[in-house]
């Protein structure tokens, strides 16, 4: 089988689904192409070490112009926050590489853009990992969608929240730092909603929004070790959070469809409720990723004594992904989502095709949420070009 070398630069939470997905898609998928895991790449040699050493990653970097200009490897996998996605991806662009990103895909639209040129430029395979798209029963949403049992879509009411920075102690991380994230959860939670909104339902032409902050002033978090969900509070100093804590907004589709979106930090209780639901003239369906196996149906051509939601558990081998997992009923999780992906992005290589969400997703995503912000900040709504 043919190899193909990977580079991945960062080493955090998304290093490890990655670093999972790379080792083990293999083993479980039909592939034309095996993925070698040739260099992790990190500013700090002791975590690239210690990636290393735990996922088998041949070798370390620490500077990821480096990966640029080795002729030895063929993918980059950029796993670090925001605000470096746009020059590592424009640079691995240039340098042929292609591409497997962490979202949202940049600080704003025109560095979206800017990526977006420099890959279909170079001819590379891009990919955007809004990860929930590969996700058999948001799939199978789409599969029902496209053989019309949901009919013309009217509604879309999608909501992400979360609740992991509502003490007041947790610290001054990077997601909520605006030159490191961009936005808040509005990036990082609406971009995965927008994401699965444009492919479900289609492209968002007017947008309006509403922000909040909750806490504005945060301890600064430790050196070394400030991420998401886990971070430890050195109460020297304090800082100011320069993102939104919640992003809310209504828009309209192309199509004429209105969707609602709820992105938030502060749900108590709420720990990744990735949830959405799209109501139709022949029926609805509905997906929370906290129960990511099912699809909640409804049909109105049932007929009237028997109507009403119906749960689908999408573990059939009918299912896409699922024939190469366990036999139905042997749920999957959130990893299987990042196996998926490095999947079709691997055979998008192997075939000379490519793969969506892309960077062209991204951008279009990256113009909504741009609009919604603009529109928090004049109180107007905001039509996209
Ligand atoms: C943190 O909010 C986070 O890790 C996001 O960045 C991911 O994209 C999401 O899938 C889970 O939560």
């Amino acid at each position: 089988m043919k190899k193909i070398n990977v580079a991945m630069v960062g080493g955090g939470f998304m290093g490890k689904t990655h670093s999972h997905a790379w080792k083990n898609a293999v083993h479980f998928f039909d592939l034309d192409v095996q993925p070698v895991m040739k260099v992790i790449c990190d500013n700090n040699k002791k975590t690239a070490q210690q990636y290393a050493d735990n996922w088998g990653w041949a070798e370390i970097e620490t500077d990821w112009q480096t990966l640029t200009t080795r002729k030895d490897i063929d993918i980059i996998d950029i796993c670090v926050p925001t605000y470096l996605h746009h020059e590592i991806a424009v640079a691995a662009a240039r340098a042929g590489k292609h591409i497997f990103c962490e979202k949202p895909i940049a600080l704003s639209a025109a560095q979206a853009q800017a990526m977006y040129e420099a890959a279909e430029a170079s001819g590379i395979v891009h990919y955007l990992n809004h990860n929930y798209r590969r996700c058999p029963a948001v799939r199978l949403a789409r599969q029902l969608i496209e053989e019309g049992k949901i009919g013309r879509i009217f509604h879309w009411r999608g909501a992400y929240l979360q609740d992991w920075i509502v003490n007041p102690d947790f610290p001054l991380v990077w997601q909520l730092q605006r030159q490191y994230a961009g936005a808040g959860p509005h990036f990082d939670l609406n971009s995965h909603s927008v994401d699965l909104a444009r492919y479900l339902v289609g492209d968002i032409s007017r947008v309006t929004a509403m922000t909040s902050n909750f806490i504005t002033e945060r301890s600064v978090a430790e050196a070394g070790g400030p991420t998401a969900f886990s971070a430890k509070t050195s109460r020297k100093s304090t800082g100011k959070v320069t993102v939104e804590d919640a992003a809310f907004m209504v828009v309209q589709f192309e199509n004429g469809a209105l969707g609602s979106f709820e992105a938030s930090r502060f749900a108590p209780g709420r720990k990744n409720y990735n949830y959405f639901e799209i109501y139709g003239s022949k029926g609805s369906c509905a997906f929370n990723f906290e129960r990511m196996n099912e699809l909640q149906v409804f049909s109105r051509d049932d007929p009237a004594n028997t109507q009403g939601f119906r749960t689908i558990l999408a573990t059939e081998s009918v299912h896409p992904y699922m024939a190469a997992w366990w036999p139905p009923g042997h749920i999957i999780g959130y990893e299987h989502e990042f196996h998926h992906a490095v999947v079709d992005f691997l055979r998008a290589i192997a075939t000379g095709g490519s793969i969506e969400p892309n960077f062209y997703d991204g951008m279009k995503a990256m113009q909504v949420l741009e609009g919604a912000l603009e529109s928090a900040e004049t109180g107007k709504r905001v039509t996209l070009a």
